[in-house]
C-alpha cells in the first residue's frame, strides 16, 4: 500500500512528532510507501536534524517528506490517506481521492485520550456528505480496544541494552556535553511556560545527593535563569548547590529517546514525548497540554486512573498532587521529597506499566490491519 500523510502544525513539537514517527515506522517496519506533506517543514527540522527544511521533496528513514503546498498542486491521491489530527485536507485533493477508481481509504487520526468514551468511537465511519469517500476515525489509546500506541519494532531490545551498559550511558551523555556526575540521581525536563520550576530547582539545589537536570532548550528556560540570576544557553552547565542544572539544545527523537532512557524521572510534556517516558519504563512527570476550561485535567485524571490504578493508595493519591500541582503552577516545597519517598515503588510501577502497555499491538500495526480489512 502506498500512504499520505498530512501534518498541519498547530503550535509546539507534538504535530510534526506523531506524524514523523508514525511515517518511519511505516516505511521502516511495514515496508510500506510513504508520503509525509507537511506545512511548516521547519519544525519538523527541529527535531529531524537531517532533515532540510528548504528541500521541497526529500527522501529520510524511506519516508518521501515534501513540503504542503497551499495552495495545493495536483499530486495523485495514495491509497491509504491519513489526516492527522483533524487537518482538513486540500479540496482539490479530496475531490481527486473521490475520482480514483478504487476509493483510497481515508483515515482522520486523532489525539491520544485515556477517556472512556474514545473507544465507542475508534474505527467509527463517517460519509462525506457528496463526494462518495468514507472517512474512519482512528484513536491511540491504552485498552485493547483502541488504536494503541506507536512503538517501533526491536524497540525494547534497544532500551535494555542501552541501559544495561553502563559506559555507553555514561559516554552517550558526554557527547550530549553533559559530563556525568558521580553519583548523581538524573532527571530530563521538557515542559510549559508556566510549571513551577522554581520550587523544584531550589528543592534539588538543597538535596542531600546530587541532582543532574537535563532542562530542553524552551518554554521553561527563561524560569530557570530567572532562579539562576543569569541568561542560560544551550550547551550550558552551571552548579548551584547540589544541582547541576544542563541546557540542553533539542536533538533528534531517537536521541531524546535516549534521554529519557538514561534518565531516574522524567518531566515529560504533550502527547509524543509522554508516551516515550512510559516506554521508557522509568518514573515521570506529565504537563498535559493545556486547553481552555481546563478541559484538559479531565484527561489527565482519566489517564491517571489508569496509570495508578495499581499503585498503593497513599503512593497514588500522592502521585495525583504532584502532577496536578505541576500542572496548576503550583508545587509545595516538600513535594519533591515525598517523591523520592515514594521512588522505589514509582520505579518498579512504571516497569510493569510498560510490560503491560507492550501486551498491546502498537499504533502502526493496529492501523495497516485496519486498512487492509476496509
Ligand atoms: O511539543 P509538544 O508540546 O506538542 C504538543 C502536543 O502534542 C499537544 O497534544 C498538541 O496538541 C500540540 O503539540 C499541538 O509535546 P510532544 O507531543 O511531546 O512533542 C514533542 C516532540 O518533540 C516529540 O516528538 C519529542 C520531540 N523532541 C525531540 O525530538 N527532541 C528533543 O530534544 C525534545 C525535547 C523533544
Amino acid at each position: 500500500m502506498n500512504w499520505d500523510i498530512f501534518c498541519n502544525v498547530v503550535d509546539n513539537f507534538g504535530d510534526a512528532g506523531v506524524s514523523w514517527r508514525l511515517a518511519r515506522q511505516l516505511a521502516g517496519d511495514h515496508a510500506m510507501s510513504v508520503r509525509l506533506w507537511m506545512d511548516k517543514p521547519q519544525v519538523l527540522a527541529g527535531i529531524c536534524p537531517d532533515y532540510n527544511p528548504l528541500v521541497e521533496r526529500q527522501v529520510l528513514n524511506g519516508v518521501e517528506v515534501c513540503h504542503w503546498p497551499k495552495p495545493w498542486q495536483c499530486a495523485d491521491p495514495a491509497e491509504v490517506v491519513i489526516e492527522a489530527f483533524g487537518c482538513e485536507l486540500p479540496e482539490r485533493y479530496l475531490e481527486a481521492m473521490a475520482e480514483r477508481g478504487s476509493k483510497p481509504i481515508w483515515i482522520n487520526l486523532e489525539y491520544l485520550s485515556a477517556e472512556n468514551w474514545v473507544s465507542d468511537f475508534h474505527g467509527c465511519p463517517s460519509p462525506h456528505p457528496f463526494l462518495g469517500l468514507t472517512r474512519y476515525f482512528f484513536f491511540p489509546g491504552f485498552g485493547v480496544n483502541l488504536g494503541g500506541l506507536l512503538k517501533e519494532k526491536g524497540f525494547d531490545e534497544s532500551r535494555d541494552a542501552f541501559m544495561q551498559d553502563v559506559n555507553y550511558r555514561r559516554d552517550f551523555l558526554k557527547n550530549l556535553g553533559v559530563e556525568p556526575v558521580d553519583g548523581a540521581f538524573l532527571i530530563s525536563l521538557f515542559g510549559y511556560e508556566f510549571a513551577p520550576l522554581t520550587p523544584l530547582l531550589n528543592s534539588w539545589a538543597e538535596s542531600p545527593l546530587p541532582i543532574q537536570v537535563m532542562l530542553f532548550d524552551g518554554q521553561l528556560l527563561s524560569q530557570a535563569s530567572s532562579w539562576y540570576g543569569r541568561n542560560l544557553e544551550p550547551g550550558q552547565t552551571v552548579i548551584h548547590g547540589n544541582l547541576h542544572l544542563s541546557i540542553l539544545p533539542f536533538v533528534s527523537q531517537d536521541c531524546y529517546d535516549r534521554v529519557l532512557w538514561a534518565c531516574d524521572v522524567n518531566f515529560v510534556r504533550g502527547e509524543d514525548s509522554f508516551v516515550r517516558a512510559q516506554w521508557a519504563a522509568k518514573p515521570f512527570v506529565w504537563h498535559i497540554y493545556p486547553q481552555t476550561d481546563a478541559v484538559h485535567e479531565i484527561k489527565l485524571m482519566a489517564f491517571l486512573k489508569r496509570y495508578a490504578e495499581d499503585l498503593p493508595k497513599e503512593t497514588a493519591e500522592y502521585l495525583q498532587e504532584f502532577w496536578f500541582s505541576w500542572n496548576r503552577f503550583h508545587i509545595k516545597e516538600f513535594a519533591w521529597k515525598q517523591f523520592m519517598d515514594n521512588l522505589d515503588i514509582l520505579k518498579s510501577h512504571a516497569q510493569s506499566w510498560a510490560e503491560q502497555l507492550g501486551k498491546n499491538h502498537d499504533l502502526a500495526t493496529n492501523l495497516v490491519k485496519f486498512c487492509q480489512n476496509k
